[in-house]
């Protein structure tokens, strides 16, 4: 099969998140840590949405990253003229095949999303640069139409076609089932996917489209992005590492935490609680049950080794759910010797304690060692 390409979308469908705005210095940041992490492509905006915009794209383009700058444009002649005359590597087109789309959006017809489409494709090919097309929003668009539309663009050259869920309606079922029809259909060409994350299936639904056959995954940087934004690449990084570590292998994963943590800053938001890999506790074990276990053995509870990624464990021993295993642990680690009865008694105390309220790691040291100091006076 072909090999897996990563599409990071950050500086594109990213700075359509509300609120986001990365500026050159950022985007240069964003697109040097996104390189260093070893996507394949970055997508940026079109040259023509804001002259700020066409500036960066040189800036970008500038930099000679591995990674390829793709400009997302509308197929529409002055756009793609406009992208050509940027030294972008390639232009990801798109056009909106849904009914809903070509009712309340651009108003056009099948065959005339076809006849805009091919001579621009074949004006990009002719001018040496790399085309994709996508169907935006695939997944509503009856199917008959999309494969009409595919067949056409194909035809036409283009090296990708791109089957985005813009609207986040799709189930993983119905993602294999259209990418494998269209990578058996379309066996010449790369498939793409997009998936939104409005029903919450972005990234399981990233997953089983590389599954049935496509070869290039769009992502963005804690998965901002329109509305509630798209797969996340630290989501989909994770299932990658248990599932496809091969498709991993170029890349550095040590970057990951220093990008959610930049973007994030950027966008003056803290990275999400429940975020693959990077969430603030993705690593923090609480129970009783699972500290002991994870003290035997990491791997009782941790499918993903923190060090692969930069990142630390961490053992959270002030809560109610306190185990005795974790708190003599901790003793040992403090250099104080407890038998098993005055562990018992500690975790007790501990327990009783952090029912009032959880306790920091520095609470839970500090009171670690003043119950052994008052152990120690009371026993002299
Ligand atoms: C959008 C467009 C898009 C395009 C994806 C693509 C989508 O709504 O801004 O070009 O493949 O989700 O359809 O992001
Ligand atoms: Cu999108």
């Amino acid at each position: 099969r072909r090999a897996l390409h990563i599409l990071d979308t950050t500086l594109r469908e990213g700075e359509q998140f509300a609120g986001a705005f990365f500026n050159l210095e950022q985007q240069i940041a964003i697109a040097r840590m996104l390189d260093a992490f070893g996507v394949d492509f970055i997508e940026v905006p079109s040259p023509i949405s804001a002259p700020r915009i066409r500036e960066a794209i040189e800036h970008l383009c500038a930099l000679g990253l591995r990674a390829r700058i793709v400009t997302h444009v509308r197929c529409v002649e002055a756009d793609v003229e406009a992208a050509l005359a940027t030294p972008v590597a390639g232009v990801n087109l798109f056009y909106g095949t849904s009914p809903e789309l070509r009712s309340y959006s651009h108003g056009k017809r099948i065959e005339r999303i076809i006849a805009d489409a091919v001579p621009l494709i074949q004006r990009i090919r002719a001018a040496g640069r790399y085309v994709r097309f996508s169907a935006e929003d695939a997944f509503r668009s009856d199917l008959v139409d999309l494969l009409t539309v595919f067949d056409a663009v194909v035809e036409a050259g283009v090296e990708r076609i791109g089957l985005p869920d813009s609207v986040g309606i799709a189930t993983p079922r119905q993602v294999e089932r259209i990418i494998r029809l269209c990578a058996e259909r379309y066996p010449q060409v790369g498939i793409e996917f997009h998936g939104h994350n409005d029903s919450g299936c972005a990234i399981a639904n990233t997953v089983a489209a590389y599954e049935a056959g496509a070869d290039c995954l769009d992502v963005t940087v804690l998965g901002i992005g329109e509305r509630n934004g798209i797969a996340s690449l630290s989501g989909l990084v994770a299932q990658l590492y248990l599932h496809y570590p091969e498709t991993l292998q170029q890349r550095d994963l040590r970057q990951l935490a220093p990008l959610d943590d930049y973007v994030a800053q950027c966008l003056h938001l803290p990275i999400p609680f429940n975020n693959p890999i990077t969430a603030p506790y993705a690593f923090t074990h609480r129970a009783g049950v699972h500290t002991r276990a994870i003290l035997n053995n990491p791997r009782a509870y941790e499918i993903l080794n923190p060090a692969d990624f930069g990142l630390e464990r961490r053992v959270d021993l002030g809560s109610r759910f306190t185990g005795s295993h974790a708190v003599a642990h901790r003793a040992a680690e403090l250099g104080l010797q407890l038998n098993d009865e005055q562990v018992r008694e500690l975790t007790w105390s501990l327990k009783m304690r952090a029912e009032e309220g959880p306790l920091s790691p520095e609470a839970v040291d500090a009171f670690i060692r003043s119950w052994y100091e008052e152990q120690r006076s009371t026993a002299w």
